[in-house]
């Protein structure tokens, strides 16, 4: 039996190159989160962008940078900073990513990222094929990679190919308008499975194919060129005991070992124990509804005014795609509403919003997890939304009270955790005063059925259930074609 190799835009680790001297920087983000734990246990060879353009890569360092990946189980694809830009920060995150988010009036159509995207996507074609053999199980992910499989399935007729979104597959509706919306599905209509966090995502891609490329569906199956094609949801769980164990570990710190950000949230809790803390974890993304969850915030103090000086919110939003116009702009929003309304409500002893914008090392990750009393997430559009389940997977006492926008992908499996719509500030509202009011018992029992949850789907058993599935289909496949 082959190897399994993994194909992200990403690798799990970003090179830099400082002094001559390459450095390997854990990546962020719930891909490479998520998969990570799944390529450290097993035999299996990620490729993907190291990080470096050809720009950034003096000649001489290039074996040293290929050794550097092989210590972390990758192998590279080389993109020079036109590429980058083009399908990156161009197709990629102006033209795809807030369509399928239903941002539309983002969403730019323009040639030239496009002919950049199918450039790059054969270039991560031909490093699977150089770095693969045919018995091998290739697993391509997300929506920088949607025409990888069929560029694959053309040299490779035979390989085993599974694909999975790792963002919503947005309604036909707004599918429809993309230009090159039947290049894509015939991308990804190269794969022999193509998952999806949600069953939702599943019908609209599934609904995609049959109105605009007309092919043959049954039910979750699609036939083409004497191939089966599955199509179905798995939703991505989160490496449960790490999360667990880092709070376990955490609690048993002794004060010199607490970071500097725990003594100050210690040191929060012991100056003002009326006071609760509610915790927001993002990247800085319009999808992610941060400015909303602002006015959110302050429409909250303004309804309810007995709540000032009682509850603090921190608000950790990790950069991303400083170079996209639509995040530059979000920026300087959030820096508006966060200066405005601190400026305005501050007192002596009270800063209504504490605002970190950085990437914290996981550490740190866990000391705002396990001090918040409230997790308030309120994306627009998320494909799943990771930080939620890690919040509660940290919680070890059972306490805390999530609050979770409904346009999350985790929406679906967490119905005990309370679900908001995140446009509705009535609902937001009297949802934070029904949070801040919750009795212990009730935290208790809803978290008790969400840990649970959370513990048996971990990120592991997501893997193998996809992985099985792949190879599943693929027999089926086989007998379909010999009948
Ligand atoms: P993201 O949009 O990146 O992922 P999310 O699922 O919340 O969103 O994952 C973020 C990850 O980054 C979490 O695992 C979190 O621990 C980590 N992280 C956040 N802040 C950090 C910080 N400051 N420092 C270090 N790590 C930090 C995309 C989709 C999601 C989908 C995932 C997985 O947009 O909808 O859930 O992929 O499929």
């Amino acid at each position: 039996m082959g190897k399994t190799i993994i194909i992200s835009n990403r690798l799990p680790v970003q090179l830099q190159i400082s002094n001559g001297t390459i450095n390997a920087i854990p990546s962020v983000g719930g891909l490479a989160t998520g998969m990570k734990s799944v390529h450290s246990g097993g035999e299996s060879l990620w490729i993907g962008w190291s990080g470096l353009t050809d720009e950034d890569t003096p000649e001489e360092l290039e074996d040293d940078i290929d050794k550097a990946l092989k210590e972390h189980g990758c192998a590279k694809v080389k993109l020079n900073s036109d590429e980058i830009d083009g399908f990156y920060y161009g197709f990629s995150n102006r033209t795809i990513w807030p369509l399928f988010h239903y941002f539309l009036k983002y969403s730019e159509f323009e040639l030239n990222y496009w002919d950049t995207y199918k450039k790059v996507n054969q270039k991560f074609a031909d490093a699977i094929i150089e770095n693969s053999d045919e018995d091998d199980t290739i697993w391509i992910h997300d929506y920088q990679l949607m025409l990888v499989p069929q560029m694959v399935r053309e040299k490779r007729p035979d390989t085993t190919i599974g694909f999975f979104l790792h963002i919503p597959f947005p309604s036909f509706e707004i599918f429809r308008t993309l230009p090159w919306r039947d290049e894509i599905l015939e991308g990804l209509l190269g794969s022999d499975l193509i998952g999806f966090h949600t069953y939702d995502y599943e019908r609209h891609f599934l609904s995609s194919v049959r109105r605009l490329i007309g092919l043959d569906v049954s039910f979750n199956e699609i036939y083409l060129d004497n191939r089966v094609i599955k199509v179905d949801s798995f939703p991505m769980g989160i490496d449960y005991k790490k999360f667990r164990d880092a709070a376990i570990s955490h609690e048993s710190k002794s004060q010199d070992e607490r970071s500097d950000l725990q003594v100050r949230l210690d040191n929060h809790k012991a100056s003002a124990p009326d006071t609760k803390l509610i915790l927001s974890i993002d990247r800085l993304d319009y999808s992610k509804g941060i400015a909303k969850r602002i006015n959110a915030f302050e429409y909250f103090l303004q309804k309810y005014p007995e709540y000032k000086e009682k509850v603090r919110l921190i608000i950790l939003a990790v950069p991303s795609r400083s170079n996209v116009p639509q995040y530059q702009l979000l920026k300087r929003e959030v820096d508006e509403l966060v200066g405005r309304i601190n400026g305005e409500l501050s007192t002596i002893n009270w800063t209504p919003i504490w605002y970190f914008y950085r990437s914290l090392p996981f550490e740190s990750l866990i000391d705002l997890y396990t001090s918040s009393d409230i997790a308030w997430l309120t994306p627009l559009r998320d494909g799943m939304n990771l930080v939620a389940k890690e919040y509660i997977a940290t919680r070890t006492d059972k306490s805390g009270v999530l609050i979770l926008s409904e346009m999350a992908g985790s929406a679906y499996e967490m119905n005990e955790a309370l679900l908001i719509n995140p446009n509705n500030f009535e609902q937001q509202a009297d949802t934070l005063k029904r949070a801040f009011n919750m009795p212990l018992e009730e935290q208790v029992s809803r978290n008790t059925f969400l840990q649970k949850r959370l513990e048996r789907y971990n990120v592991e058993v997501w893997a193998n259930e996809f992985m099985n599935a792949l190879k599943e289909n693929r027999d089926l496949g086989q007998a379909f074609i010999s009948e």
